[in-house]
């Protein structure tokens, strides 16, 4: 980051008085996560590397890689883990496979992320940053954003994140050499409250899900192990966590994107998930690309339509299979 930026970055006394700790508290009770730590100047050299050295050693021949949009809704998020997502973001891609960050504000009402938010990232190269213009949800404010992405592969991150470098490189160079392939990296543990970072280092684990459809990480199984050649290529997974992953632009528009009748929050990475292993398509994630993300104490938000959405995909993907659904979850034949 230079200096120019660092210097409109929101800054606050570092005087530890009792305003300060309850301003804390209430920044935690708004945004369930500590603004104050995440707020100093960040750069994401900070973040130690601890990737497998051959992920670290491999080189890219970046002009044979697809390039990228990243598009990162968000929702009444601090200003603070914000900037830190679209900085790290920028710190960590080449700029030749960057092609765009794509910000898209889910209507918000916190002021702060309006004309200041506008300004700050007037400054900022490629970021660009598009309102809708009643509350859409994620899955239709990320494909808002996704209708202007010009790169070749549209890479999806949650607004409370930070990269590793060297987190792009994998993904592009897979999708590159398979375009029916779904990528994900590794997701490492931001501590809401220390802003640590928790790098997962031991092999990745995959997703799967239980019969109320909600998501769950597993090991690899042994079958996926013996599958691979080495501990650096893509793992198969059944299932995604849903906010981190990088796909095709055409493929994901052959998949026909996203259920947009999934409303506000839950549902749609399994619906995801899904469509496109029954479209052809493998969804995978990579043991080389590592994304931290923060995992607030609380949700900053209501969450009403997880059963409501989770059952539209039940019915659209699971033919006979929704009953072991809907037996574990009653409630969800009535929505
Ligand atoms: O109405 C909304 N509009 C939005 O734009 C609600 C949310 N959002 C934004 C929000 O600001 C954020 O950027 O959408 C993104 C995801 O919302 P979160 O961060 O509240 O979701 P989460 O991290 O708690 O939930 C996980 O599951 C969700 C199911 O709908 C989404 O798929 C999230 O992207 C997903 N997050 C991850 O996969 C990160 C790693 C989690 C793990 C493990
Ligand atoms: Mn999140």
């Amino acid at each position: 980051m230079t200096s120019g930026e660092a210097s409109l970055m929101p800054s606050f006394s570092l005087d530890c008085n009792d305003q300060q700790e309850e301003d804390e508290e209430e920044s935690i009770e708004k945004y369930a996560i500590n603004i104050y730590l995440s707020d100093p100047e960040y750069s994401a050299s900070d973040i130690q590397d601890n990737r497998m050295s051959e992920c670290k050693s491999k080189i890219f021949n970046y002009r044979k890689l697809p390039t990228t949009s990243v598009i990162i809704a968000f929702y009444n998020e601090a200003m603070s883990t914000l900037l830190r997502t679209i900085h790290s973001v920028l710190e960590t891609s080449p700029a030749v496979l960057l092609r765009e960050i794509i910000l898209v504000d889910d209507f918000s009402d916190k002021v702060f992320l309006k004309s200041q938010l506008e300004n700050y990232i007037s400054s900022l190269e490629r970021v660009r940053l598009i309102r809708t213009t009643k509350r859409e949800g994620l899955v239709r404010a990320r494909l808002i954003g996704a209708t202007y992405a010009i790169g070749d592969v549209l890479t999806f991150l949650d607004c409370h994140c930070e990269c590793v470098s060297g987190w792009l490189e994998p993904l592009l160079e897979r999708i590159g050499e398979n375009e029916t392939a779904v990528l994900c990296p590794v997701i490492d543990t931001i501590d809401w409250n220390t802003f640590e970072f928790y790098m997962q280092t031991g092999e990745p684990m995959i997703g799967g899900f239980d019969w109320r459809l909600t998501f769950q990480w597993h090991a690899v199984p042994e079958k996926e192990r013996q599958r691979r050649n080495s501990r650096i290529d893509p793992i198969r997974s059944p299932t995604m966590a849903g906010g981190l992953f990088a796909v095709s632009k055409k493929y994901f528009e052959y998949l026909g994107t996203y259920d947009m009748g999934m409303e506000v929050w839950g549902g749609e990475n399994l619906e995801l998930s899904f469509r496109v292993w029954q479209c052809g398509g493998t969804l995978e994630i990579h043991p080389c690309s590592h994304v931290g993300h923060v995992f607030p104490k609380k949700a900053p938000y209501a969450r009403p339509n997880f059963l409501q959405n989770t059952a539209r995909a039940a019915e659209v993907w699971m033919d006979g299979y929704k009953e072991h659904f809907y037996n574990r979850n009653p409630p969800a034949r009535k929505v």
